[in-house]
């Protein structure tokens, strides 16, 4: 009951948290690539943070008449596409009366998550079991859930996680939705049950559980993206998980300074989050791993290596079949629309990712980064209601690509 009381405080008055009243997002038009280069200068303006480099640039009130003035002085065409931030964040939850049971349509707090967890071993006490991989730099537990039938043969392994990246909710939300109908369709959907037979599929819900508490927190700050640890020499926490990856590690798309978003950390794998992935693979050379996903928000894409650099990998026939045969099965759920390619070329570069490391140094082709829903509309701030037809979508995706991979 408490917790349902402090919920809907934090749905009420969860103003007291860093607050976003007045910040605009600028989306631009059509760029020629001087102007890109332009705008590549405001990724060193610490005030100023790019939803989607080049395209969406938040901006501060404070700023909002230099920048423009900045971009009419390149002849950058552009338009305001979020008039308050605030009002998108505060207008994502539903409404909808918080239960005691699970609800798969609303978003959770981490400790509500933390529960989900214990919750789906109780319910499926042959299917699921639960790994810890270690603590998180303020001491939360960085849990796996391990779902699959013991067949007592040699098994193909599939990872998936979400949340690397605090702010954005709808990953851990749309995941935890997948891997629950995983479990619930078992005993009723042969297909699933020749996927669970095939392989042990092991789901992260938060992989930055002190950024996230940190995006729930009144005092902190919807819009954290980091880890939450300290940084010798600056007063700005945090590191980004997802450029902290030893491979290629420190090369472009990565900002060696730590008030920055993107922040690489001081080495590779400087953050205790990330250490502790890697090393629950680098301790088991004997299980193959067909599959690594990474699942973030928005921009309705799917992603393969390289990041660091705008090549493409010797595997890439292979990745793009398969991204095709992911996004033909989301597309065919509910009609959207997720576009994919090699993420460097497709998106932007960035080294030290997780996908780069887990097929540059653990060879498995078939690691991708997600970002679902939106396309921008309501960008970090995905309103509930779109909660589970984005899970359902990615469910297609995510079974689709387990049965082309053990289909001979
Ligand atoms: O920049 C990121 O880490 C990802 N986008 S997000 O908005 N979720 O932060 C994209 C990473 C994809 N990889 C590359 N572009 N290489
Ligand atoms: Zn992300």
């Amino acid at each position: 009951m408490f917790r349902v009381v402090l919920l809907s405080l934090y749905v009420a008055v969860g103003f007291a948290a860093k607050n976003y009243e007045g910040y605009k997002v600028l989306r631009m038009k059509s760029l020629s690539e001087g102007q890109v280069e332009a705008l590549r200068l405001l990724l060193d303006e610490q005030e100023l943070d790019f939803w989607n480099f080049p395209r969406d640039l938040m901006v501060p009130p404070s700023q909002l008449a230099s920048v423009k003035e900045y971009l009419d002085a390149k002849n950058i065409d552009f338009h305001v596409w979020i008039e308050d931030v605030q009002l998108k964040i505060d207008s994502r939850f539903s409404g909808k009366p918080r239960t005691d049971e699970f609800d798969y349509s609303v978003y959770h707090t981490l400790d509500e998550i933390y529960e989900w967890i214990d919750s789906m071993l109780a319910d499926y006490p042959n299917l699921a079991s639960i790994v810890n991989i270690g603590k998180s730099y303020e001491g939360r537990d960085l849990t796996v859930l391990k779902m699959g039938v013991d067949t007592g043969k040699t098994k193909r392994n599939a990872w998936f996680n979400s949340l690397i990246h605090s702010r954005e909710w709808v990953s851990g939300a749309a995941c935890m939705y997948m891997a629950n109908r995983l479990m619930s369709e078992y005993s009723t959907e042969p297909d699933i049950q020749h996927l669970l037979e095939t392989y042990d599929v092991y789901y992260m819900p938060v992989v930055n559980p002190d950024g996230y508490l940190h995006t729930w927190d009144p005092d902190g700050d919807p819009m954290w993206r980091k880890t939450r640890s300290p940084n010798e020499g600056s007063s700005c926490l945090g590191t980004d998980g997802n450029r902290n990856y030893e491979y290629m590690w420190g090369g472009q798309g990565a900002s060696p300074i730590p008030c920055f978003e993107t922040y690489r950390g001081p080495g590779p794998f400087s953050e205790v989050e990330t250490v502790a992935m890697a090393d629950f693979f680098r301790s088991r050379p004997d299980d193959v791993f067909d599959i690594y996903l990474d699942y973030h928000a928005f921009g309705q894409m799917i992603l393969s290596p390289w990041g660091y650099t705008a090549d493409y990998p010797l595997d890439y026939a292979t990745m793009d079949e398969a991204m095709k045969v992911m996004t033909d099965a989301i597309f065919d759920v509910h009609g959207m629309n997720y576009t994919y390619g090699a993420s460097g070329p497709t998106l932007y570069p960035t080294s030290g990712d997780t996908i780069d490391w887990f097929y540059g140094d653990q060879n498995i082709i078939h690691s991708y980064t997600f970002e679902i829903r939106d396309e921008g509309e309501y960008g970090f701030f995905l309103p509930e209601d779109q909660i589970i037809p984005t899970g359902e979508e990615n469910y297609a995706g995510f079974v689709a690509l387990c049965l082309h991979i053990a289909t001979p």
